[in-house]
């Protein structure tokens, strides 16, 4: 079976290209799951992507995934800075984890500069705009290894 990455968007990613696009641009969350595809795809991966506003429900597709996803790919949105029990199932997945932000966290509001997943994750990439996801992709198959298998 192909291995898969799981690519999660937390709450309000949903609004991508219609929400405050001049911070997080013009793309629609279907852009970014078609680019996750796609780049997954070049790298020899199948993608399982999640888009929540309830947290319950990103822990239980992280739970599902931990140990089966060759990796995870992660804009928890706003629960990037609030959420402890994100944290505490993403730090029980098996594989690399991405940290991703569109924008640049930093350059904005400073309850926006904490993440309570950084410290956690393999790699943090932001302020890319969507381009981000695409090189979460590539840093995890090089992460586990895998490139155009
Ligand atoms: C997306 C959100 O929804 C915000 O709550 C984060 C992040 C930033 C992004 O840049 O992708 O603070």
């Amino acid at each position: 079976m192909t291995p898969y990455l799981a690519v999660l968007n937390g709450p309000n990613l949903n609004l991508l290209g219609q929400r405050q696009p001049e911070v997080y641009g013009h793309d629609t969350l279907a852009d970014v799951e078609a680019l996750c595809t796609d780049s997954a795809r070049a790298a020899g991966f199948g993608v399982r992507c999640v888009q929540s506003n309830h947290e319950g429900v990103l822990l239980d597709a992280i739970h599902e995934m931990r140990t089966k996803a060759a990796g995870f790919v992660v804009n928890a949105g706003a629960f990037t800075h609030t959420s402890v029990a994100l944290r505490d199932a993403l730090v029980t997945v098996t594989g690399p984890l991405v940290e991703v932000h569109i924008s640049n966290v930093h350059a904005r509001e400073p309850f926006r500069h904490h993440s309570y997943l950084s410290d956690i994750a393999d790699a943090v990439i932001v302020g890319c705009g969507i381009e981000g996801y695409r090189f979460a992709v590539e840093r995890i198959a090089t992460l586990v290894g895998r490139h155009r298998a």
